[in-house]
């Protein structure tokens, strides 16, 4: 700031002079074009990374164990929503400051600048599917474009114009930085709908998949039919997500390789047109999130076809002593389970390519995924899969076990009542208390409601399979009043599902799911 007994300036200084809040709003403003003009970049140039998107995952990948707690532990899309903002945020802010500090020398701006390019570019280093050279060419077009706009809006006219019109001075600014600032948003969320407009399944793939030569079928007595139950099989577009992916990956089919290497006798590479003509067969599978709460629905069954994952390993030849698998996906993210689990004949697991008789939505990993049954998704059911690793579970640990996630997850045996829902009020009379029941693979055999304390036998939709879950019913006379509900379930092998409530971490949630209603 500038007073009478300042001493001589350089030109670059007297450029930089002027209130503070002038300053941080051009700062604000110059990160602002460079996010914007860089997301826009992603946008329109297939394989440029979003440099937020790179950051946020960098932040996911690079979080320290016991962080689990502040960055919620396994993605959902609405912790993927509060991290890019929580990105953006930051930056905006610190280009703030960046553009306060500037005004003692402008080499600030510039190195501030400078550095946000290259954190973002270091950022896209983490990520396999990012090509580093349109990641620098984004990051530096970034750099360049906000200080650009930064130097005009923290550059003053003249001296005169801002000491005899402040008022107009003060609103020309607020007008130009603020437009620069609604154009750099709007471009920002033209580069993301071009990016979600990129990730459709090409029509050719569902071509290329034959009909499956084993079909499944559902049992009859299968499904019940109760207002507000679960359906039996979830449609796709109604099934859980959980992934570390913010940006889903966006796979080209044809240059699209499944490897099989590690602890083999021949490292295999396969097409997707190889892996789609091997035998496929269909198989109903209940899936589930080691994240899920008592009473949540991180959980889901479908109808999934694919090739045997024996198959596909029996090609490459495991070695005696691989006691891990590992499946990769395009994005680095990995799942690690023991190899005896998957050589069990007592179960199936598979490499998904249809879901519900659809190709594999890109949500759920197109083109091809795991599906192991019995085992939590973040041990074994890998989206976007691209490799098959064969090493020993002393050897490597994969993504979620060094942040405090038990090394090996079967389903826990988990129940929950979906009718009447929560805190709602029930018609006094004849009335029905229903929900599903799951431990993959060991099936279940019983489901008890308890109404205040009293344990009562549900009825069971008849099981398509032990890896599957089922729905259950029971009929009962509400009596006016507050009523406590209750679920237990036990499954194939006899064990009763405890009443002790433990959190998710690091194995799964124990604990009945109960809900309190109110009969008039
Ligand atoms: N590539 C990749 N695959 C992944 C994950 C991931 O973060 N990345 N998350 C896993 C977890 S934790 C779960 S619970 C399941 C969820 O599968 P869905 O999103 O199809 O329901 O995917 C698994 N596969
Ligand atoms: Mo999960």
């Amino acid at each position: 700031m500038s007073t009478p007994s300042a001493p001589p300036q350089t030109a670059s200084q007297r450029v930089m002079r002027g209130p503070g809040w002038r300053h941080a709003a051009a700062g604000v403003a110059g990160v602002a074009v460079a996010i914007g003009l860089s997301e826009l970049g992603a946008g329109l140039v297939p394989g440029a990374p979003s440099l937020v998107a790179s950051v946020g995952s960098a932040v996911i990948n690079l979080q320290p164990p016991g962080a689990k707690e502040l960055v919620v532990a396994l993605f959902g899309e609405n912790d993927k929503l509060a991290l890019e903002l929580f990105v953006v945020g930051v930056a905006l802010a610190i280009g703030a400051l960046v553009g306060v500090l500037s005004r003692r020398s402008r080499w600030v701006a510039t190195a501030g600048f400078a550095a946000f390019g290259l954190l973002a570019f270091g950022a896209t280093l983490l990520d396999p599917q990012a090509s580093p050279a349109l990641a620098a060419a984004s990051a530096g077009v970034a750099v360049w474009a906000g200080l650009v706009a930064f130097d005009r809006l923290a550059a003053r006219p003249s001296e005169r114009t801002a000491a005899s019109m402040p008022d107009w001075s003060r609103r020309g600014f607020l007008l130009r930085s603020g437009g620069l600032a609604i154009a750099a948003g709007a471009a920002g969320l033209v580069g993301r709908s071009l990016i979600e407009a990129r990730l459709r399944v090409p029509a050719r793939v569902a071509s290329t998949i034959l009909p499956a030569g084993r079909l499944a079928t559902l049992p009859p007595g299968a499904e019940l039919t109760v207002d507000g139950l679960t359906p039996l099989v979830v449609p796709n577009d109604r099934f859980y997500r959980i992934d570390t992916a913010l940006l889903l990956p966006s796979v080209d089919v044809a240059s699209w390789r499944l490897h099989i290497r590690g602890m083999v006798d021949r490292e295999t590479t396969l097409t997707f047109d190889e892996l789609a003509q091997l035998p496929l067969f269909e198989q109903y599978v209940t899936i589930a999130c080691v994240s899920n709460e008592v009473g949540d629905d991180l959980v889901g069954n479908a109808k999934w076809t694919g090739v045997s994952l024996r198959d596909v390993l029996d090609m490459a030849g495991v070695q005696a002593g691989a006691s891990q698998l590992v499946g990769r996906s395009v994005d680095g993210w990995t799942a690690g389970m023991p190899t005896a689990w998957v050589m069990d004949p007592a179960r199936e697991p598979m490499i998904a390519l249809r879901m519900n008789d659809q190709p594999l939505p890109v949500a759920h990993g197109f083109p091809a995924r795991l599906i192991v049954p019995g085992l939590y998704g973040y041990v074994s059911a890998t989206k976007w899969l691209s490799e098959l690793e064969l090493t020993t579970l002393e050897a490597f640990d994969a993504f979620w076990i060094p942040r405090g996630w038990a090394k090996e997850a079967p389903i826990l045996t988990q129940s929950r009542i979906d009718v009447p829902k929560a805190a709602t009020r029930v018609q006094k009379g004849r009335s029905t208390i229903a929900g599903v029941a799951w431990a993959p693979d060991r099936g279940i055999s019983r489901v008890e409601v308890s109404v205040d304390g009293e344990w009562r036998e549900a009825r069971l939709s008849n099981p398509i399979s032990d890896a599957t879950w089922v729905q259950w019913r029971l009929d009962w006379d509400a009596a006016p009043g507050r009523h406590v509900l209750a679920v237990r379930a036990t499954d194939g092998a006899g064990e009763v599902q405890t009443d002790r409530r433990t959190p998710p971490a690091p194995d799964g949630a124990r604990g009945h799911h109960s809900v309190v209603v109110d009969v008039a």
